[in-house]
């Protein structure tokens, strides 16, 4: 055990924006822009801001701003005090405070981490959904933005018309090719708001892609009270966190940014590889994982890492992921699957598969459906994406509308409602942001999911897991 205090100066200004204020944030981007002012320094202190709830923000004031960061080693924790946070708003409580932020000169850069279904994209395409709640809603009120697009919106609005220079806007959720998604959503956004500023977004402003990649379980009590204990002070503020570590931004800023390169972030020319890569074989068997442990009554991926047959079937998908994915000199998706294996077996790690298991419907498509889509293309088996798919249909079964936590469930239930396998699956086969995915079409997917999903209800999802492990093998 040890704990480490921040080295950061008191009067660090802040340079840059931050929309999340979740554990993921606080165990990524803060202690990686922490390190890069400790090596270059900078005043690139970090203004967060929550998109809804107060609690954090609270949390955070009633501490100045300073929290515990733990690091879980298989073999003991490493714990230091992260203070880059040096300003946190609640969005409902003080939108257009947050919206005036980005029209200040100190503010260079804005990061964003509201999770898949916070930006307002249809999942299939990345199109701008408008019906989405938030996008509904700041379309058509004339009163403050309440979500992520509509606040980006006014918040460049207030830059151009400041005369300033534009921002670089760097999405870290798992979606693909999130920074030019999210570009292409906030361009369609700001046309139909507010035409004229359009323009300039799309010119002075850029939106570098990237990959995130650290396993952070929801902080819990013990959390809490293991920082205490570290740091000899009460922190309702503290995050766990896995030892690994990894950023890899598209090098594409408007303006100057922290020298996240000299804490080991990488910046390439293009994110793709490495993205591909982390969404179809960490997160894609992250979704499988979650989805049978759920089914099969495990509560962590650890749990469900140390059933020897289940662990196989992790790997044989990791691999047929794997399948699926360019070559690229440097990367080497064997070696990334042997160290996702042991980062998912952490027994330091209690990462609870419904954590995982929340919002299927935003992240299907680019865990696994695309991937299962060029297979059958193919021609080669989809067995372990279809075994997948039907562990997820049966948790959103199984959770009904009490339980289940997904912005689609009403229409998912709806969909899966009735004892017919088949039909099932192709009426939910056939919701917006699955149907673009197109894999749907294919009856041998069909067949697949609806016999796996038959073969879970009747018999159970570990029953299940072995004979897709037969089938996969073969
Ligand atoms: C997880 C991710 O909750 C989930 O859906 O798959 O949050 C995962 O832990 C991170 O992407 C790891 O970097």
């Amino acid at each position: 055990m040890s704990y480490r205090r921040s080295g950061l100066r008191g009067n660090l200004k802040t340079g840059i924006l931050h929309f999340g204020l979740g554990a993921f944030h606080r165990a990524h981007q803060a202690p990686f822009t922490e390190d890069a002012i400790d090596a270059s320094g900078g005043d690139w202190g970090i203004e967060a801001v929550a998109m809804r709830s107060p609690e954090l923000v609270d949390a955070l004031a009633g501490q100045d701003n300073r929290y515990t960061l733990i690091e879980q080693h298989p073999d003991g924790q490493q714990a230091r005090e992260i203070s880059v946070i040096r300003a946190a708003h609640v969005l409902p409580r003080s939108p257009w405070a947050v919206i005036g932020r980005m029209a200040d000169p100190a503010i260079q850069v804005v990061t964003i981490t509201v999770t898949e279904k916070g930006y307002g994209v249809r999942p299939g395409t990345g199109e701008l959904d408008e019906s989405h709640p938030a996008i509904a809603n700041d379309l058509s009120a004339t009163g403050h933005p309440e979500g992520l697009l509509g606040v980006l919106c006014a918040g460049l609005q207030a830059r151009q018309a400041a005369g300033l220079a534009g921002l670089s806007v760097l999405s870290c959720d798992n979606l693909p090719s999130n920074g030019q998604t999210l570009r292409n959503a906030l361009l369609q956004f700001s046309q139909r708001k507010n035409g004229d500023v359009t323009r300039w977004i799309a010119d002075s402003c850029t939106f570098p892609d990237s990959m995130v990649d650290r396993i952070t379980p929801a902080a819990t009590k013990k959390t809490m009270a293991l920082a205490g204990e570290l740091s000899g002070h009460a922190d309702i503020a503290a995050v766990e966190t896995e030892p690994f570590l990894q950023w890899v931004i598209e090098d594409r800023f408007a303006g100057p940014r922290p020298d996240w390169a000299a804490t080991g972030v990488q910046i390439v020319p293009d994110v793709a590889p490495y993205e591909l890569m982390k969404l179809r074989m960490l997160n894609g068997a992250h979704s499988m994982i979650a989805y049978l442990g759920t089914c099969a009554g495990l509560t962590s991926v650890r749990d469900v890492m140390a059933i020897p047959e289940l662990m196989r079937l992790v790997r044989v998908h990791m691999h047929a992921a794997a399948e699926t994915l360019p070559e690229v000199p440097g990367l080497e998706p064997g070696a990334y699957a042997d160290a996702l294996v042991t980062r998912f077996e952490n027994p330091a790690i209690d990462h609870r598969c419904l954590q995982i298991a929340m919002d299927g419907s935003q992240k299907m498509p680019q865990r696994l459906f695309f991937a299962a889509a060029e297979r059958l293309q193919r021609e080669v088996g989809v067995e372990t994406f279809a075994f997948a798919t039907a562990c997820w249909l049966h948790h959103v079964e199984r959770s009904g509308a009490d339980a289940l936590n997904d912005p689609m469930a009403a229409d998912l239930l709806r969909a899966i409602a009735g004892a017919d396998a088949r039909a099932s699956v192709v009426a939910v086969g056939s919701l917006p942001g699955i149907a673009e995915t197109r894999l749907f079409e294919h009856p041998d997917w069909i067949e697949g999911v609806a016999s796996a999903l038959t073969m879970v209800r009747d018999h159970g999802a570990l029953a299940t897991a072995r004979r897709s492990l037969t089938g996969a093998s073969r």
